[in-house]
């Protein structure tokens, strides 16, 4: 690799910062069960301890996003505790994920509920949500609905398109010129036959609804088999309203699994285009990349850093796609010479510069390893280890 490419890699991994997810600590499961792990999370000071354990050896993680309900159990008087938390752990509180599933009032949708009681109650959930970002100097809220039906007939899509309308627009005051709303989508579950967001053309007219704060949020795992999501991006980006992304990675469904362990072409095409849109217009595109996994099965901590590390390194390897070159083979519409300019850059080993960059930010130059000789799991291992409670997450 020559200088160029080792600074290429360092420009693009120095503005590459990545928020995890408060439940990824947290023991997580499929519907059918949860396999417990004795160093799991169960309290917010653990999620903020075993946060700062994967921010400390990739020193790119500065954020913990955390979840309403979850995280947020009594609401606004639950603030100043996240504060201090996060004081100590040196992790800012991140985004703000409402919880408008779990409740029972939410069996036939929150924003989309035909009951006008069950809308408000969502919306107030939504507005305490905005409220403890402001709080918490969070700039996003990030809004995932459940709702949808799942039998044909049974419910009035428009109508429902309205009613998500009004509560959008209604939240949608209570935002902040600096704070913005995400809007994700999803094509179905826990809804098996009509989803009222179900993907980014609804959630795009939606966020358009709403007002200038809104933007669109693209879950990696919330995609029907082999679409094409570097193109959805590629839209986002042009229509100016691709706001953050969850990463994941999935096989079959929203499997979240480790961001890159089944595509990672995917992810590089993605990292590419945004990087292609980056160069074409001379701007810094506004994202906040965010992780949303839960591993059942691998250990969390780990599972985290393992993350960050192939999503740096995707991100590097876009980031050497000679785009001049790509650029003239485009408009020569000489189609081997383009793909080969994806391919070289995929194909090139930035694992040393990686390596380099992180040593000259005294970071250890492989986090895991780092991680796994530190003995945190082991620590906390005897620690939290025997007890019998699980914290409030899904599944
Ligand atoms: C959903 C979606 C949301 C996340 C919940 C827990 O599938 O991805 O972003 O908050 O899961
Ligand atoms: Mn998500
Ligand atoms: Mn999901």
């Amino acid at each position: 690799m020559n200088t160029s490419h080792t600074e290429r890699v360092a420009d693009a991994l120095g503005s590459l910062h990545i928020e995890l997810p408060s439940w990824g600590f947290a023991n997580t499961g499929t519907r059918f069960g949860k396999y417990l792990q004795p160093a799991a999370a169960l309290t917010i000071d653990e999620k903020f301890a075993d946060a700062a354990e994967v921010h400390r050896p990739t020193g790119v993680c500065p954020t913990l996003a955390l979840h309403g309900l979850w995280d947020l159990p009594d609401g606004s008087g639950d603030v100043p505790g996240i504060k201090s938390l996060g004081a100590s752990a040196g992790i800012r509180p991140g985004s703000i994920n409402p919880n408008l599933f779990e409740d029972q009032e939410y069996k036939f949708g929150s924003f989309g509920n035909p009951d006008a009681g069950i809308r408000a109650r969502a919306l107030r959930h939504a507005r305490d949500s905005v409220a403890y970002a402001k709080a918490l100097r969070s700039r996003d809220t990030v809004l995932w609905f459940a709702d949808g039906s799942n039998y044909p007939g049974t419910a009035n899509i428009r109508q429902r398109k309205r009613w998500f309308e009004e509560n959008l627009q209604a939240l949608h005051a209570d935002v902040d010129e600096n704070q913005r709303l995400l809007i994700e989508y999803k094509p179905f579950e826990p809804a098996f036959y009509h989803t009222d967001l179900a993907d980014w053309g609804m959630a795009l007219t939606l966020a358009r609804a709403t007002g200038p704060r809104a933007r669109v949020l693209v879950d990696t795992g919330h995609h029907y088999q082999s679409q094409n999501i570097e193109q959805i991006v590629a839209w986002l980006l042009s229509e100016g309203m691709l706001g953050g992304f969850h990463f994941n990675d999935r096989r079959y469904a929203d499997d979240d699994l480790t961001l890159g362990s089944i595509d990672p072409y995917q992810v590089f095409r993605i990292f590419s285009e945004i990087m292609s849109f980056e160069w074409e217009t001379g701007t810094r595109a506004d994202i906040a990349y965010m992780i949303d996994q839960s591993h059942n099965l691998k250990g969390k901590i780990e599972a985290m850093i393992q993350t960050v590390v192939h999503a740096q390194e995707l991100y590097a390897k876009a980031a050497l796609v000679d785009r001049r070159r790509l650029a003239s083979a485009q408009a020569a519409c000489d189609i081997v010479a383009a793909e080969s300019a994806l391919h070289d850059a995929f194909a090139t080993d930035v694992r040393p510069a990686i390596r380099e960059w992180r040593q000259a930010r005294q970071l250890p130059p492989d986090p895991l390893e780092a991680f796994r000789e530190s003995g945190y799991v082991e620590r906390v291992t005897a620690r939290r280890g025997g007890r019998t409670s699980t914290s409030s997450s899904y599944a």
